[in-house]
């Protein structure tokens, strides 16, 4: 589900109903969309997203007391009350409540903070769509709470404070959600790597247009996908041990590597499924091979991008939806279907974005084919579905965006 967001000067006067004095300031962070390098986060390796138009936003008031009292401004989310400390007890699994919670009580193990704001939030970032609509509210969230409490965190440690703070609502998550939504730029998708966390932005070429189209079918982190989600994560991390224990039994490493990064830097991908071949029973080895050439296709696909090479990037695309279906296991038949009418109407390449199983699909496409593309869309997607009422919040051009902003106001 998507909210319509309002004016600024809408929010500003909603707040000042709800809360009877104005907010003194704004706090606002994008979703994304990841082009490329899907499950790689979590195994410390790169991905390749950019921030997007649809953001959170935060109208907030610092309170004299330590209570964080929370609105949306659509009432399917309950209010929120709770005191920041370390320590705070998460809401029922699943509760929006977590999302703010996790942030604050991050801050608080860290910075010893005490303070608390009156808030009220409003996003039109598609819900459980693959776009990072939870990250989007812990980084506004964690904004303010650094606004009020006079937190100054250089960029990338609070997008990592950030990543571990989204751990609080139970899914293992990495971290490319709040590095984006931090670190965005217009008009560029931004490589992110991990150990240190390192952003680098690459300019998107001009006529490259990236469609986002989204099943309609949710999937909820806060619910089943985060059990299959975690799975996927300890299968990756038992695949990473079996490899490890090959290759040094082996000898085929000079130093022992400690984490994907550095096995992938140590071997090829070509020796590294050969190994994985002969120590992975089925299900690891396709979870290890999704890993490592998704992995090597986000560095492909940057040299495409640089090349203005649309077919190339779009190529990778393609080979990142197999994999993410035949070897993740993380497709439905909804995002299949999308994928297979982008690319019958013309699209370069498409493919699940996030972490699959409901949500969206990324489609590219250059400029001259974008009109066909969406055609061919919602006319067999979304028309024969019904799906085509307010079709704008389910069928959109992603537009990169800046990264995250606390102003006063
Ligand atoms: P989505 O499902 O798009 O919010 C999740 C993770 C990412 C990443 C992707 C898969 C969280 C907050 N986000 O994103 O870190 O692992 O799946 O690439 O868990």
């Amino acid at each position: 589900m998507t909210r319509i967001q309002s004016s600024l000067e809408g929010l500003v006067a909603a707040f000042q109903e709800r809360f009877g004095a104005p907010p003194t300031h704004l706090s606002r962070a994008p979703g994304r969309v990841n082009l490329i390098g899907e499950h790689t986060d979590y195994n410390g390796l790169p991905v390749l997203p950019v921030a997007l138009q649809r953001e959170a936003r935060l109208a907030f008031r610092p309170r004299t007391d330590g209570m964080v009292v929370l609105h949306d401004v659509d009432d399917e989310f309950e209010p929120i009350e709770f005191e920041v400390a370390p320590g705070i007890p998460p809401g029922e699994p699943g509760h929006w409540s977590n999302y703010v919670k996790g942030p604050a009580n991050e801050l608080a193990r860290r910075y010893a903070i005490w303070q608390g704001f009156d808030g009220l939030l409003e996003s039109n970032i598609p819900v459980a769509a693959g776009l990072s609509s939870s990250s989007a509210i812990v980084t506004a969230v964690g904004l303010a709470l650094a606004e009020v409490n006079e937190v100054h965190v250089e960029e990338r440690s609070f997008a990592e404070l950030l990543a571990d703070s989204e751990q609080f609502t139970g899914t293992r998550g990495g971290g490319m959600d709040h590095a984006i939504s931090m670190g965005g730029r217009p008009s560029c998708a931004a490589k992110i790597t991990f150990g240190p966390l390192r952003i680098r932005h690459q300019q998107i070429p001009a006529d490259w247009c990236f469609i986002v189209a989204d099943t309609g079918r949710r999937a909820e982190k806060s619910g089943a996908v985060q059990n299959l989600y975690n799975m996927r994560r300890t299968e990756c991390e038992e695949a990473f041990s079996f490899v490890v224990e090959e290759v040094v039994r082996s000898n085929l490493v000079q130093m022992i590597p400690t984490d994907y990064a550095s096995l992938m830097r140590a071997m090829s991908v070509k020796d590294l499924l050969r190994v994985a071949e002969g120590v992975l029973k089925s299900n690891l080895l396709r979870r290890f091979r999704h890993v490592v050439t998704e992995a090597a296709r986000v560095d492909e696909a940057i040299d495409r991008m640089r090349a203005a090479d649309v077919m190339g990037f779009g190529t990778l695309m393609d080979a990142s939806h197999a994999s993410l279906r035949s070897d993740f296991l993380v497709s439905t038949v909804e995002l299949d279907e999308l994928v297979a009418i982008a690319r019958e109407g013309g699209a370069a390449g498409a493919r699940l974005t996030g972490a699959g199983l409901g949500g969206c699909i990324v489609a590219l496409t250059d400029r001259s084919t974008l009109d066909l593309v969406l055609e061919a869309l919602v006319e067999q997607y979304y028309l024969p579905r019904r799906l085509a009422m307010r079709l704008d919040e389910r069928l959109f051009l992603a537009a990169p965006s800046p990264g995250a902003s606390v102003e006063a106001l």
